[in-house]
């Protein structure tokens, strides 16, 4: 009988789909900024100074009690650009961020929200995000900066070079099980065959305090686990302002900035 989860499972299906989308919506190779089109990511140092990261940073714990929320081993606030002007400012409205992104993804971008995110190791130790991931299988742009220097130890974002492309996603879904190709999370051990056998290379982002890291978290990515330290960094999430990029997840994000923006008008008013 005809199964549509069968079908729904299916890699030419899923593959044909993948590639008819992104033909209507082609990347773009912009220039000088070929590495976000070839390998997913652009790495820009010294996007801030030293004292505008120490003053996110001290933004970010005056409010961490009364609004941060635990995932694993991450604490994050969303809607930091609601509630602080620097985070709005600086990092939120950031031009050069939205430019690039904009040129690259080939649609004018909007600012979801501006995340604020620690991370510290924990028992699960995961990382941040929980493990390897795509966001979604259709890309989506991001801006990571640091704001504390970044070791090996201290969980430094990782990327599958060249996943965020659609030849990176179908090679990558034809070596799935069929139950697992619409799947977006991936076991340790895929992420080591995919990088060891078949070709794939990996990044693992080191650098300064005030390092911005510009990526398609439409790629394979994750937050490496904490081995010793803590990581301070903020996040800015945008969608295209174009209706044919709307996703089911949109709204939830905004949701959850709503929600810190609703707790520091009433932490406001109560000590007005
Ligand atoms: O902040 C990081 O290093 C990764 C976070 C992540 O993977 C995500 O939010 O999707």
């Amino acid at each position: 009988m005809f199964n549509i989860p069968n079908l729904r499972n299916s890699y030419s299906i899923f593959a044909a789909g993948l590639s008819f989308y992104s033909l209507l919506h082609p990347l773009k190779k912009v220039k000088n900024q070929r590495s976000l089109y070839n390998d997913g990511f652009l790495v820009l140092e010294n996007f801030f100074s030293p004292e505008q990261c120490n003053e996110l940073i001290q933004l970010f714990d005056d409010l961490e009690q009364s609004c941060a929320i635990t995932y694993g081993s991450d604490r994050r606030i969303f809607g930091l650009d609601l509630v602080s002007d620097i985070h709005r400012d600086l990092v939120g409205k950031n031009k050069k961020a939205h430019e690039i992104g904009t040129s690259y993804i080939g649609s004018d971008l909007e600012l979801v929200t501006t995340l604020g995110g620690k991370v510290k190791r924990d028992p699960d130790n995961l990382g941040s995000g929980g493990g390897w991931h795509r966001d979604s299988f259709l890309s989506q742009f991001k801006m990571i900066v640091y704001l504390t220097d970044v070791d090996e130890d201290n969980g430094p974002f990782q990327y599958v070079n060249g996943s965020n492309l659609l030849r990176g996603k179908l090679k990558d879904a034809s070596y799935r099980d069929k139950g697992d190709i619409r799947n977006p999370r991936y076991e340790d051990e895929y992420v080591r065959m995919l990088v060891g056998k078949k070709g794939f290379d990996l990044t693992t982002f080191t650098g300064k305090a005030g390092t911005a890291i510009l990526c398609d978290t439409s790629g394979i990515h994750r937050g490496m686990p904490v081995v010793n330290g803590t990581r301070y960094a903020v996040t800015n999430y945008y969608k295209s302002k174009s209706l044919l990029w709307k996703r089911n997840g949109d709204g939830i994000i905004d949701k959850l900035a709503q929600e810190t923006a609703a707790k520091v008008n009433k932490q406001k008013s109560s000590n007005d």
